[in-house]
């Protein structure tokens, strides 16, 4: 029962004797089951009109259809499937032809390589994601994408889950045209009356063969060692390398049999919800808590206090993102220090082929510098990141309220200090909260925005906004000590401090977790953030645990003056030239002889042990987290470790894995 007033997804339109089927399923066109019914309907009734001798598909709204309905995984099928939908396309008796714009992607991309031709505005961008999302191409494209694009080009394409521009995607032969201009009906009506008029049209991407041959074999077993070295504990790109390979022995029909028997068993894998899990948790931590009303303020200029690593990055963020900021330094000295290390950065970063020239340019023209707050009078939002000491923050947010436009958001990016003792600085505590960014700010993805009892509801959703506007996944989260994300992870270094004591090595715990999936060892990344760092964050907590074991390890380093990578030595020495990790006995023998001083009984701890204790203590802690109303979701909770702590994205997040555990 299609209710009053909407629309149907789907609709069929005439164009002499050409027939358009435009999908208008937004926000991005996904194949939901109305999708597919309507889109065979359309179909049907173009092949019977007599009148129609081609069909153009095309999209409504920002994209041609970005894959499957993901909400739909995991329920009952409801016919027509998408492999019925792309088998009607391949049969059609009339050539259809798909017109690409925004990101086809996914079952969107199967779908128009199932139709005869495929013309993309410029700025189109086609990919298989799959294995994103644990999954591999579902509906034939393991075995149409080699066929038009050539098999190297389909195994990195679908094994990295990589976009492809327009310009690509005609050059390996994915799309047959690119549109110049910006009206892709005109265009792909145009394509359909000249393919036409020249007769012969080509042969459905189904009918076209792959040879077994030497080449092709040698193809697919070299992608096999890089994909097997890249995965790193990921199932799918693996498995999406089987289903291409037997494009090249089987035929089509049977090819796409085994591509279905391989997507069934991603489907129902734990990686594949873990990352389904994942695609919506940080989906989810974008969007306001219904308590608060979505009103932001635009921001049009920022202004960062401090320019030092985070303060050059955080800068970095506005200006990548067309935003003027300023930096502000105490003297002109470490002023121009700053700007030249942005500079350079961005040097890099152009030579690298990153970013061109000519962003490197207009990026850097987007930040000026300042060593007085009084140029600051109209800026939209300031965010300090300077030492973390209260008194240091206290006088700068003293300054700023004098400074600055009443209206201008102030944000600090400590990473564990009271919020609202910052705040107690200023006339109006509404303004005031927490942009926690995370080094280097310019690159991590994770922004915690840290609200207070007295945070205006502005000022959240105007941060919240631009977290997204930045690029970042922004998760809200209350005031505490430590707030989520660094709250969480100090239960985690805590179990793995404790675990030192009872007799595993840096290196036993360090690679245990490695081989779990983190992307770093717990004793590897304090040695590289700087051991110091914890020491003096713990040293300012109000009230830290009693137990007198609690990061005995690192505060026994640090009170000797090994903080890590920077001293040359930490819980590893460094080699002064290589800068390689060696272990250190003579530290494992400072560890021991302190835990026979705190009583703790050595124990032998197996590996699934260590990481069993160390995922173990993250949840525990977000648990407590969410009890306490520091975060909203436990999903939330996922999105800072995967985004923050390089938690591996195929496990879902601490909470995620937990609750698949029955813990
Ligand atoms: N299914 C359901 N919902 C989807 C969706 C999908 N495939 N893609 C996006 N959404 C929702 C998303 O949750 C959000 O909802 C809104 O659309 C806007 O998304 C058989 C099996 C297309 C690049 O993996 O990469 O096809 O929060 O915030 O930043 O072989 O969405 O507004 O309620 O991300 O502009 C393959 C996944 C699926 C593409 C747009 N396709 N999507 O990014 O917007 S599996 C994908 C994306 C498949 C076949 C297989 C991005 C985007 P809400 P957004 P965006």
């Amino acid at each position: 029962m299609n209710p009053a007033n909407v629309s149907p997804p789907v609709t069929l339109a005439k164009h002499g004797d050409v027939a358009v089927i435009t999908i208008d399923n937004p926000p991005v066109n996904v194949l939901s089951h109305a999708v597919r019914s309507g889109l065979l309907e359309c179909l049907s009734q173009a092949v019977a009109d007599a009148d129609i001798r081609a069909v153009v598909i095309i999209c409504a709204g920002r994209t041609f259809i970005a894959g499957a309905d993901i909400t739909e995984f995991g329920k009952p099928p409801q016919s027509p499937s998408l492999l019925e939908v792309v088998a009607t396309l391949d049969d059609c008796p009339k050539p259809i032809f798909a017109a690409l714009h925004g990101t086809a992607l996914g079952g969107g991309l199967e779908t128009a390589l199932a139709c005869r031709y495929r013309i993309g505005l410029k700025t189109a961008r086609i990919g298989l994601p799959e294995v994103h999302l644990g999954l591999i191409p579902g509906a034939g494209g393991t075995q149409r994408l080699p066929r038009v694009a050539g098999l190297n080009n389909a195994l990195e394409m679908i094994t990295s889950g990589r976009h492809v521009g327009a310009e690509e995607a005609l050059a390996m032969g994915a799309i047959d045209e690119v549109v110049n201009g910006d009206d892709l009906l005109a265009a792909a009506i145009d394509f359909s009356r000249r393919t036409l008029a020249q007769g012969n049209l080509r042969s459905r991407t189904s009918e076209l063969e792959l040879e077994d041959s030497a080449d092709n074999q040698d193809i697919v077993s070299t992608w096999k060692k890089r994909v097997s070295k890249k995965a790193r504990g990921q199932e799918s790109p693996l498995v999406a390398l089987e289903a291409i390979s037997q494009s090249i022995k089987l035929p089509f029909a049977e090819g796409l049999l085994k591509e279905r028997e391989l997507f069934l068993g991603c489907m129902g894998s734990a990686q594949s919800r873990a990352l389904r899990h994942i695609f919506f948790a940080e989906r989810a931590a974008a969007k306001l808590p219904d308590s608060i009303p979505n009103t932001p303020t635009d921001i049009k200029s920022a202004a960062v206090i401090g320019g030092g690593t985070m303060g050059r990055g955080i800068a970095m963020c506005f200006a990548n993102k067309n935003i003027p900021v300023t930096v502000v330094e105490m003297q002109q000295e470490q002023l121009d220090l700053a700007l030249r290390a942005i500079d350079k950065t961005y040097a890099k970063m152009s030579s690298s082929g990153r970013i061109s020239e000519q962003q490197h340019r207009q990026r850097m023209a987007l930040i000026s510098g300042s060593c007085d707050h009084s140029s600051l009078a109209r800026v939209d939002v300031v965010i300090e990141a300077v030492f973390e000491k209260l008194e240091v923050k206290h006088a700068i947010f003293s300054s700023l309220d004098k400074h600055c436009k009443p209206e201008a958001i102030l944000a600090t990016n400590t990473s564990y200090l009271d919020i609202e003792a910052i705040a107690s600085a200023v006339g109006d505590p509404s303004r005031v909260l927490g942009m926690h960014f995370f080094s280097p700010a310019h690159i991590m993805k994770l922004l915690e925005v840290v609200r207070t009892g007295q945070t205006s509801t502005v000022a959240i959703s105007s941060m919240m906004k631009l977290g997204k506007i930045l690029g970042k996944r922004s998760v809200l989260v209350g005031n505490g000590f430590g707030f989520a994300a660094n709250r969480m992870y100090s239960a985690y270094g805590r179990e793995g401090q404790q675990m030192l004591l009872e007799g595993v090595t840096p290196t036993q715990l360090d690679q245990a977790m490695k081989n779990w999936g983190m992307a770093m060892g717990p004793a590897a990344v304090l040695d590289m953030s700087g051991i110091d760092i914890g020491y003096n964050a713990r040293k300012q907590n109000p009230n830290p645990p009693a137990d007198p074991s609690y990061f005995r390890p690192a505060d026994l380093l640090a009170e000797q003056g090994y903080f890590g990578r920077k001293t040359g030595r930490g819980f590893y020495r460094y080699d002064p030239t290589t800068g390689k990790a060696q272990e250190d006995p003579e530290i494992i023998e400072l560890i021991r002889a302190e835990a026979q001083r705190l009583n703790v009984t050595p124990v032998e701890l197996p590996e699934s042990e260590i990481q069993k204790r160390m995922v173990g203590a993250i949840a525990t802690e977000g648990e407590a987290i969410l009890t306490e109303g520091i975060a909203t979701r436990a999903s939330d909770l996922d999105v800072i470790w995967v985004n923050g702590y390089g938690f591996p994205r195929w496990r879902g997040g601490p909470m995620h894995y937990a609750s698949e555990q029955g813990d």
